[in-house]
């Protein structure tokens, strides 16, 4: 590392030495725009980087609700609203008994970076709180998200600040976040992407980042003679991204044996057809079930999940994995199992699934890799859409949104393998991705001035 990036690194692990996640996302970063920095003097005399790992804002606040006994219960909000650079913050916001701090800015740094692959007007925001929606009733979650959006909703707008889904934050709860926003502001404007189809949303939207994934890692793919039809695929998650990860392998000829959730696994060696796809979105969209009731229904292999050991879902033999539940699913000792067994690609369809170690043994070993921050841009750049038909107040058709997506995933392919092949090596598409988003932040922030 140049000793500039490597003083950079370390002022991060000295003002936020208890922000791992945001510490790992700052520091795969480094590692590539290490490669180019010396190209760049603009970058060095400006402070660029400087400023790209400080947020512009951090908004943490409590979020008062009364549980179905009528007990008061307490959480905590955030909304790291990190780079307005490109446009307004933009990203999801996450429900998730982990959330803290460094996870709100990790996702919003990486965010930051995706949203600018997907060539849309739109900076990188993140937020959440530590409520877990698990065993909630709906009147629960609603409550909740109208104690949240009392006060998110002073700092967020169409202009401003755009949330959407994440982990735990589905068609119900935007449902409920937007009522509440429309309620204090009396405005229906496009404040929330993912809304419902009769009320502002766009078509695909629900399907966007699974979609999106298998656009991007079929195109890696064909380029190298390899194809998605006939082959075996591995999938982790079983909700939003897994659910049409799975959809769109299927719709190309993949077969696909695996789902998870965070209890555990099920190995379906037959495949999951469309119609056991279907069972999943039902038990998991609408009932909250568990993915051991698949098992259960249809008499197939079920794994719990042992912390402590490799998870035995990467050590299940297929062509390619793509990794759909949360950061740091694959740790070195599953990325020792996933090139053992010669998977041949990784799409990341979570955020920052691999751990630096991970990452680094599966390109040291071929693997090709095609990063979060373009392979799952799919779900936030038809977002981008859905605010681009708002403001128009029109509604495409599926057959359009399709297709737009299809282009903006097709074009990132093009701008990352680009950049990979210019500034590191052919397959490198870490590099790739993280390289030509910098340059276009970084001379956005340039042109900016000093904010
Ligand atoms: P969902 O809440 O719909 O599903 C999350 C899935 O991941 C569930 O199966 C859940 O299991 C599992 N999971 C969550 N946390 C953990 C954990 N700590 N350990 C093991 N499994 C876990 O979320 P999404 O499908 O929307 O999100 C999945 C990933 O994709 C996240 O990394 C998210 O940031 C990323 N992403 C999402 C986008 C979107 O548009 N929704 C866009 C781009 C990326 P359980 O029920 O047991 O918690
Ligand atoms: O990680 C992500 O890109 C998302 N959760 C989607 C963000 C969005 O604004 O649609």
């Amino acid at each position: 590392m140049h000793s500039q990036i490597e003083q950079i690194y370390q002022s991060v692990l000295k003002r936020d030495p208890n922000e791992k996640e945001f510490q790992q996302a700052v520091y795969t970063f480094l590692l590539s725009i290490d490669k180019i920095i010396d190209e760049l003097p603009d970058v060095t005399y400006h402070k660029v980087l400087e400023r790209m790992v400080e947020p512009e804002r951090v908004i943490m606040f409590r979020i008062p609700w009364t549980n179905d006994e009528g007990k008061l219960e307490i959480n905590r909000g955030f909304r790291v609203e990190m780079s307005s650079a490109l446009g307004p913050y933009k990203g999801g916001l996450r429900l998730h008994p982990s959330v803290n701090l460094s996870i709100m800015k990790f996702l919003a740094f990486e965010q930051t970076f995706k949203n600018c692959l997907t060539g849309l007007a739109m900076g990188g925001g993140k937020g959440g709180s530590d409520f877990d929606p698990k065993g909630k009733s709906d009147g629960e979650v609603m409550r909740f998200c109208q104690s949240f959006m009392t006060e998110l909703y002073r700092h967020i707008g169409e202009d401003t600040d755009v949330p959407a889904g994440d982990i735990g934050v589905g068609a119900r709860e935007i449902g409920y976040l937007f009522g509440q926003y429309k309620r204090i502001e009396n405005k229906f404007v496009g404040v929330l992407t993912g809304k419902g189809l009769d009320w502002g949303g766009s078509n695909i939207r629900p399907e966007a980042t699974g979609y999106g994934l298998v656009y991007l890692s079929d195109a890696i793919l064909s380029d190298r003679h390899m194809e998605l039809n006939g082959s075996t695929c591995i999938v982790s998650g079983s909700g939003n991204v897994a659910q049409y990860t799975v959809e769109k392998l299927l719709d190309l000829g993949a077969k696909v044996v695996t789902l998870s959730d965070s209890s555990g696994m099920i190995y379906d060696e037959n495949g999951i057809d469309r119609e056991k796809l279907q069972y999943v979105k039902v038990l998991k969209n609408v009932q909250r079930g568990r993915i051991k009731e698949y098992a259960e229904k249809y008499k197939v292999t079920y794994i719990p999940r042992n912390s402590a050991e490799p998870n035995p879902i990467w050590d299940v033999k297929a062509d390619y994995a793509f990794p759909c539940a949360t950061q740091n699913e694959i740790t070195k000792a599953d990325a020792e199992n996933l090139v053992k067994n010669k998977i041949k690609l990784i799409g990341e369809g979570a955020n920052m699934p691999c751990t630096a170690e991970a990452e680094e043994y599966l390109m040291a070993n071929g693997i090709l890799l095609a990063p979060a921050k373009a392979a799952n841009a799919g779900g936030v750049a038809v977002s981008g859409l859905e605010m681009a038909q708002n403001s128009q107040r029109v509604q495409w058709t599926r057959e359009k949104v399709d297709q737009e997506l299809k282009n903006i995933m097709y074009g990132i392919y093009k701008n990352i393998s680009e950049a990979a092949e210019t500034y590191s090596t052919k397959d490198n598409f870490i590099d790739g991705a993280n390289i030509a988003s910098f340059i276009k932040v970084a001379r956005a922030m340039i042109a900016q001035g000093y904010v």
